[in-house]
């Protein structure tokens, strides 16, 4: 990871360091972050393409008030960054049945061996009862090299030492491994030539059928790890990749954004030597740790907190405050976590500037909101005027309130829609303020 996190923070100092962005300094950015991209070995065309988006949009785009153009910048080059390798997705790493089967292959000295071991103690580690089948039959030490490292991580081992039968190795590990949760089965890498190796894949993924095939790839590679991935795809179903000894080089980003772009999925990425070394690949958690930023998840929130807002205003400046525009903006405002927090965080808010007397802003508040808008019907939501005595005294049976609760909340939202004007007009002041010029 320290090369690559290296080469990216000196890209957020350098914008960070900038005295105001213009179109000069914007051009500035644009080559240092292709410099960047082109070292981390991403395709040329991709950079292009990244850095052809991540300009327009800067330039396009509005930050959200109170957020400085530096920090849009960064957070757009973010976003971006997230896009190129995969997207927002989390892994996915559970197991839906069991035993679980997992087949790893790739080139010779990738670290296939490693990887299944690394991830057998992922799954040791949260209670999981794992296996590995050695069915290298190609390379001598491989036997001891996997039954060593499942003896170290806790795992059953199934292998034959002087076997050379892959495919009924593969089976037969199989059948000893009755009452496991997940087995990891490796295989060769060194062969003698590419076609015998992809062909003996071949051979033992139709045996055993695995329920995941997962490509192990050496981030050294770089770009390249496209060009093995599709290599094997012609044999193969390739469900997942794993990219190893992303410590070493910064050419883990060209590895990762390539795989990305043949529409396969990398689920751990491996970090060291060590049988722990290992991670689950998000890009979001990946992307922030390479930008060097500890608050960039602060950042992403305040972002997306101002701009929900901002979809607010629009509807209120519109005339279109109903009762469901409110209930949005409570969702979203729950979604965010504790709300002194985030009061904190959002410049200029609505709920600042109301006052203390007229809301008590509390969770507590915000849930009993939300429990008396979620017992309104639609028509209710949209048209807030037909509420009467006796549809109130519903909706505070149905949230398990009093009728005054919901008064209350009407009360606020009244007021809050007879203020929308003042606040938009504030707003656009705070806006222009921080607007790239
Ligand atoms: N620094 C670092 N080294 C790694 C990582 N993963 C594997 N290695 C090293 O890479 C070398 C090859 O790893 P193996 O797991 O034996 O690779 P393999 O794909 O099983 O190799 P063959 O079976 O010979 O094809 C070993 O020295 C590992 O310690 C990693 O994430 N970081
Ligand atoms: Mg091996």
């Amino acid at each position: 990871m320290r090369p690559l996190t290296e080469l990216f923070s000196k890209l957020v100092e350098k914008i960070r360091g900038v005295e105001y962005i213009d179109e000069q300094t914007l051009q500035e950015i644009s080559r240092e972050l292709q410099r960047s991209l082109l070292k981390a070995d991403v395709p040329l065309d991709m950079v292009r393409a990244f850095t052809d988006t991540a300009v327009r949009r800067i330039r396009e785009e509005r930050p959200p008030p109170g957020i400085p153009v530096k920090d849009f910048v960064i957070y757009v080059i973010y976003q971006e960054l997230v896009k190129l390798l995969g997207g927002e997705a989390e892994p996915d790493l559970k197991l839906p049945k069991r035993p679980y089967v997992i087949m790893l292959l790739g080139v010779e000295g990738s670290g296939k061996t490693t990887t299944a071991a690394k991830i057998a103690l992922f799954y040791i580690k949260r209670g999981l009862k794992v296996g590995v089948v050695e069915t290298d039959t190609i390379r001598p030490a491989a036997y001891d090299q996997l039954k060593q490292l499942a003896e170290r991580v806790g795992a059953r081992f199934y292998g034959e030492r002087d076997g050379n039968d892959a495919v009924g190795i593969a089976r037969r590990g199989l059948e000893q491994m009755k009452g496991v949760d997940l087995v990891l089965v490796d295989t060769a890498g060194r062969h003698k030539n590419e076609q015998s190796l992809l062909e003996e894949v071949k051979a033992i993924y139709d045996a055993i059928k695995p329920d995941e095939v997962m490509l192990v790839v050496d981030a050294t590679v770089g770009r390249q790890a496209a060009a093995q991935a599709e290599a094997f795809m012609k044999y193969v179903p390739i469900h997942s990749v794993a990219i190893t000894k992303m410590d070493s080089t910064a050419r883990g980003g060209g590895a990762l954004a390539a795989v990305a772009k043949t529409g396969a999925r990398v689920k751990f990425i491996g970090v060291g030597e060590g049988v722990d070394e290992i991670e689950p690949f998000s890009p979001r958690k990946f992307v922030a740790r390479v930008l060097g930023m500890g608050d960039l998840e602060t950042l992403v929130e305040r972002v997306k907190a101002v701009f929900e807002e901002e979809e607010v205003l629009e509807e209120l400046e519109s005339g279109r405050l109903d009762l469901l525009t409110f209930k949005k903006q409570i969702d979203a405002l729950l979604k965010l976590g504790p709300l002194s927090k985030v009061l904190e965080l959002l410049p200029g808010t609505l709920a600042s500037k109301i006052s203390d007397e007229q809301i008590e802003l509390s969770q507590k508040n915000l849930r009993r909101w939300r429990a008396i808008l979620s017992s309104m019907t639609e028509e209710e939501l949209r048209d807030p005027s037909i509420l009467n005595a006796s549809r109130i005294r519903r909706i505070a049976i149905g949230a398990g309130v009093t009728p005054k609760d919901v008064k209350d909340m009407l009360k606020v939202y009244e007021s809050m829609k007879k203020m929308s004007k003042v606040l938009r007009r504030q707003y656009r002041l705070g806006a222009r303020g921080v607007r790239l010029q």
